[in-house]
């Protein structure tokens, strides 16, 4: 009986770590170049256009864009490659 119940709750925190490794991921970028109100537009509107983009939320006065994503889908080389792409080189803010 007592084995049971230990073996449930094993199996229960493997899935958890497994659906763990599958959540969204949040990220802190720096922005360079954007010198108006509506730059920070631009930004966001490329970054969501990527699959597995979740939400942009870009500073500008910070510089910077905090970006929630997908990891099963997407990566941040390719969030900051999708800004740079449009004329905004973005780089990950190092934790
Ligand atoms: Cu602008």
């Amino acid at each position: 009986m007592n084995r049971l119940i230990i073996t449930t709750i094993l199996a229960c925190s493997a899935l958890m770590s497994l659906a763990a490794h599958a959540e969204e991921q949040t990220v802190e970028m720096n922005i360079e170049k954007m010198t108006c109100a509506m730059c920070p537009f631009t930004v966001r509107k490329a970054m969501q256009q990527v699959d597995g983009v979740h939400k942009v939320e870009v500073d500008y006065k910070k510089k910077t864009a905090v970006v929630t994503y997908d990891d099963t889908k997407t990566d941040t080389a390719e969030v900051a490659q999708a800004s740079t792409d449009v004329g905004y080189p973005a780089t990950l803010v190092a934790e």
